[in-house]
């Protein structure tokens, strides 16, 4: 049997629980003024950013959360042609929400460019559509962006890292009542939310956050084997929009080119676990 001394990388989530995977090669690392950046080539993952040791993406299901943070709230929009993406900079979320014909504009606003340095130089497959002419990339604070900005948008995705270093305040009462100003009548939210076995009171935090500034509040659940523990929420709030009466479905050219999102995973989406449900529940409106 051929021998094969395996290199592992780690991630520790929550000083709790342990992930490893087998790596081939670093690619990319570098100590940016918010955070160290690398890009590691794995056996099994592909290609991975992490962000202070923590997986952001990976080339083998980047698919999943990509897909999962913009089609459903852009199915359950009646006409989005302006979307913000608060973090994002791997471009992942970009490709897909570009994906919509209706999208006239899309402003990115990541704080650190070397997450972007690192994904256009090794991570393609998201930060393929970057350079698209629709996408305004802004290196500027989201936090800031979000309190000063006139603009208004009809989806705004928070593409956050875990909250920890320049992520925490995303995770913050301030952050998302200036996100509701900026957003247009129709429009919607929807924010990274952790792991409801491993993260479940910051699950429980921004969507109690969410609940006292939204008339409804939804989680749904993606599961992948980049992020810890497999199964990870999103939430989606807005004023007026139902994610689960007023979706439709993607145009067929979208559709055939996804590999996780269709109309019956936007749907299964919501219907939570009963350990999660009860822990939730009282933030939820519809
Ligand atoms: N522990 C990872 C949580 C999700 C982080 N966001 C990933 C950004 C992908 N665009």
């Amino acid at each position: 049997m051929k021998e094969r001394m395996n290199l592992w990388v780690s991630e520790i989530f929550n000083d709790v629980y342990k992930m490893s995977y087998s790596v081939k090669r670093t690619l990319y690392s570098e100590e940016s003024d918010f955070q160290k950046i690398d890009v590691i080539e794995t056996d099994h993952l592909g290609k991975v950013l992490l962000n202070d040791g923590l997986l952001m993406t990976s080339e083998r299901d980047e698919f999943v959360y990509h897909e999962m943070i913009s089609h459903v709230p852009l199915s359950s929009h009646p006409n989005p042609r302006k979307v913000l993406i608060i973090g994002g900079g791997d471009g992942g979320t970009a490709r897909e929400v570009l994906k919509h014909e209706s999208v006239e504009k899309v402003v990115m606003v990541e704080i650190d460019p070397c997450v972007v340095e690192a994904c256009k130089e090794h991570i393609q497959v998201t930060a393929c559509e970057l350079e698209n002419p629709k996408l305004t990339l802004l290196i500027q604070d989201g936090i800031k962006f979000v309190k000063e900005t006139d603009e208004k948008f009809d989806v705004v995705l928070i593409d956050s890292t875990d909250p920890i270093g320049p992520a925490a305040p995303l995770f913050n009462e301030d952050f998302y009542s200036d996100v509701k100003a900026c957003m247009n009548e129709n429009g919607i939210v929807v924010s990274q939310c952790e792991n409801p076995f491993l993260a479940l009171e910051m699950q429980k935090k921004l969507l109690s956050i969410k609940s006292g500034l939204f008339s409804k509040v939804f989680v749904y659940n993606y599961s992948n084997i980049t992020y810890p523990g497999g199964l990870w929420s999103f939430s989606l709030a807005s004023d007026t929009q139902n994610p689960l009466l007023d979706s439709r479905p993607l145009q067929e050219s979208i559709a055939k080119k996804l590999k996780y999102y269709n109309l019956s995973i936007h749907k299964a989406a919501f219907a939570l676990p009963e350990f999660q449900k009860k822990e939730v529940q009282e933030y939820l409106k519809s």
